[in-house]
């Protein structure tokens, strides 16, 4: 065997796989969401009964986001373009079911069905105009991107300052404590997705990926944020899980 050979080999498979950061953070963000998924559907068995719903969820999630990487990563292989279809019907699926999460985690202190679809609503309205601004009425993406961060922040009141606030204060303990971290996600975490959408946005600030070198950077921010929230959030509902259940 041939040394330059085995080189050349490795760099065309490093080539096809890892031709940039973009192709890099589809890959390593489809091995991670399927870890995590094992993680937290294992992990069920080891917390109180009464949290089990909230870790299946937690490891649905990142199931639904590991099988929609798996086609992420195919498509932009495929086609060098963003899979925009792919990744809002991912978010349209997942980002409701951490609503659902806020509303298991305040059910016992008061949380109802109607705050869980208040929050569903709003996430609904967020994703819908961000992806008509995004695929269907590009020239108009500032006002679609408006309509999308006003639902966005009503999501940001509810869990800091409203409803979901009020039941996790009244719950207390490890719940007030979850709720705490899982506003963070929403507030810091979730603002990385409208700053992908400006960098996809051209004449936004569509260069500022290669300022860091890399092109295509919408999609690059777009996993770096699925891959902190997606992942973050279940293991702050895994953390509360495993603290209450010590309790109990
Ligand atoms: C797992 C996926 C998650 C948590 C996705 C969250 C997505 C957002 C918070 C998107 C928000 C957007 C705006 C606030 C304005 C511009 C358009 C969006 C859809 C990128």
């Amino acid at each position: 065997m041939n040394l330059s050979l085995i080189l050349a080999d490795a760099s065309l498979y490093m080539s096809e796989h890892f031709d940039s950061l973009t192709s890099f953070t589809f890959f390593v963000g489809c091995m991670a969401m399927m870890a995590a998924s094992v993680f937290f559907f294992l992990e069920m068995g080891s917390v109180d009964k009464k949290w089990r719903t909230s870790l299946l969820i937690s490891g649905i999630i990142t199931f639904i986001a590991f099988v929609h990487y798996y086609y992420m990563r195919d498509y932009y292989l495929a086609t060098g373009d963003s899979p925009i279809a792919f990744r809002y019907v991912d978010w349209t699926l997942t980002v409701p079911l951490m609503c659902v999460e806020f509303y298991l985690i305040t059910k016992k202190a008061g949380g109802t069905m109607g705050l869980m679809w208040k929050l569903i609503f709003a996430s609904v309205i967020m994703l819908v105009t961000g992806y008509w601004g995004e695929a269907l009425d590009q020239s108009n993406a500032w006002l679609w991107g408006l309509f999308s961060g006003i639902a966005y922040f009503y999501i940001v009141y509810l869990v800091w300052f409203g409803e979901v606030k009020q039941l996790a204060t009244n719950a207390g303990g490890a719940v007030a404590e979850a709720n705490k971290w899982l506003g963070w996600f929403v507030l810091a975490g979730w603002a990385i997705y409208p700053i992908g959408y400006m960098m996809g946005t051209a004449g936004w600030y569509g260069g500022a990926g290669e300022v860091f070198g890399f092109s295509g950077s919408m999609d690059v921010i777009y996993n770096i944020g699925d891959a902190i929230n997606k992942i973050g959030f279940g293991l702050v509902i895994y953390a509360l899980a495993v603290k209450d259940s010590a309790k109990s």
